[in-house]
């Protein structure tokens, strides 16, 4: 039998098939806790400086301590891409308020919950589907407002994002875009958004209630080394079908051209020059060892 991968939990390491939590967890029971997506390149995690700096901050705003230093926090994802062997992986790093009763007050829960999954990296797309731009459709649900469970928090609250991707499954579409409550383009359901016109790159603002996300950083300050001008401002639906270029970002989805929008063709209907030359960029930068923490 083929060696089962081992994912850390609380400083231990099992076997996938024995990596149980309780299900007195309020990480289950109601959501309560933070996570990072991360990915690893050839032996390189990309930026995970900055993702573990912005699991803290989720961290931080929902008011749970995590028990480890943020170097603790490095060394034992490492550590655990090592002991499975993996160069090239997907990162799963979450922190659950830990186990309490089954009141929602996180008093009753003294020790937070700390897990690391470590996978070979799933593929949100074929490589087709991405190489020819994918389909989406804006989502009827709105996204949750940045005065309730905000999605600029990375917390275990996806249900917002997974009623997206439902309706984009229903209707046969890749993937889903998500408005926010004042009508504004906000992201995908795991993807910041951007747009080209005029051979100006357009972005929704953070205030629009979307991830800070890794990928829309790296790609901002990518485009602008590329000589484009990049402007953070409110994008509404009417720009987003004629635009001349839509593109997803993030650490699954990495930069994937959008094709088609609720039916309307995007620009030429295939990715465009702006998305291939930023696209080509961005797969130069993830092999950079100055970009992300080299481990093996
Ligand atoms: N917005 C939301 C709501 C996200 O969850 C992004 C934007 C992009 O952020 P980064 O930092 O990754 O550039 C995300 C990230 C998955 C998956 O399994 C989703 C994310 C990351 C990794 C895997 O679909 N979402």
């Amino acid at each position: 039998m083929e060696k089962e991968l081992l994912v850390y939990i609380d400083d231990q390491f099992y076997p996938k098939s024995e990596a149980k939590i309780s299900v007195y967890d309020h990480g289950l029971l109601y959501g309560d806790g933070v996570f990072e997506g991360i990915r690893a390149y050839n032996g390189i995690v990309f930026k995970l400086k900055e993702h573990i700096d912005r699991l803290y901050r989720s961290a931080h705003t929902i008011m749970l301590k995590i028990p480890m230093t943020k170097s603790e926090m490095t060394k034992a994802v490492l550590e655990t891409l090592k002991k499975n062997n993996l160069k090239d992986a997907y990162i799963r790093l979450v922190v659950t308020r830990g186990v309490g009763n089954l009141g929602l007050d996180p008093r009753k829960c003294p020790k937070p919950t700390i897990f690391i999954i470590t996978e070979p990296m799933l593929q949100l797309h074929s490589p087709e589907v991405k190489e020819k731009g994918i389909k989406t459709i804006i989502a009827w649900v709105k996204r949750d407002p940045v005065d309730a469970t905000t999605h600029e928090i990375k917390s275990l609250n996806y249900l917002n994002s997974i009623l997206g991707k439902i309706e984009a499954n229903i209707t046969g579409a890749d993937e889903a875009i998500c408005l926010n409550r004042a009508g504004f383009v906000c992201e995908g359901v795991g993807e910041n958004i951007f747009i080209v016109k005029e051979g100006k790159v357009f972005t929704p603002p953070i205030s629009s209630g979307a991830l800070d996300g890794i990928t829309r950083t790296v790609i901002m300050k990518l485009a602008e080394k590329l000589g484009y001008e990049v402007v953070e401002r409110n994008i509404t639906p009417n720009e987003l079908f004629t635009a001349e270029e839509v593109f997803f970002t993030g650490t699954a989805a990495e930069v994937t051209p959008i094709r088609k929008i609720n039916e309307r063709v995007i620009g030429k209907g295939k990715p465009g020059p702006v998305t291939k030359r930023i696209m080509e960029g961005f797969y130069k930068l993830i092999k950079d060892p100055k970009e992300g923490t080299p481990f093996s």
